[in-house]
């Protein structure tokens, strides 16, 4: 009798797993659309860090670390939001040595997802 159910109940639970997440109203996941600085790029210190989200986050859900190229992290100011919550940003205090940098975020959407990510930019030498 177990030994039978065991296998209907795989399914359902698979069935289960798949379609919690792939149900037909929650439409797309919240994402990064763009950054300043962008992924990637090469700038002169920044005065902030700011995301633009494809959807509103929850509130005071969003965290921005910036961490140097030997780990160390980086103090930035208050993460504020703007735009209805679909944008966010953290003030750079002082200038950036030269290098490289990743930030990375973490944030809920209003679906309850918690979604996060990183990306890296350079911070070129003055000279
Ligand atoms: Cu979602």
């Amino acid at each position: 009798m177990i030994r039978r159910a065991l296998p209907l109940f795989a399914v359902l639970l698979t069935t289960v797993l798949v379609g919690a997440h792939a149900a037909p109203d929650h439409g797309e996941h919240l994402q990064l659309d763009r950054s300043a600085p962008a992924a990637d790029s090469t700038v002169s210190t920044p005065a902030e860090i700011r995301l633009w989200f494809s959807q509103a986050t929850q509130e005071d859900a969003t965290s921005i670390r910036l961490v140097d190229g030997d780990g160390e992290l980086v103090e930035l100011g208050e993460v504020t939001p703007a735009e209805g919550r679909t944008v966010h940003s953290a003030s750079v205090p002082g200038a950036l040595a030269p290098g490289s940098y990743t930030v990375a975020w973490r944030t809920m959407a209003a679906d309850g997802h918690v979604v996060r990510g990183d990306f890296s930019f350079a911070v070129a030498s003055t000279r």
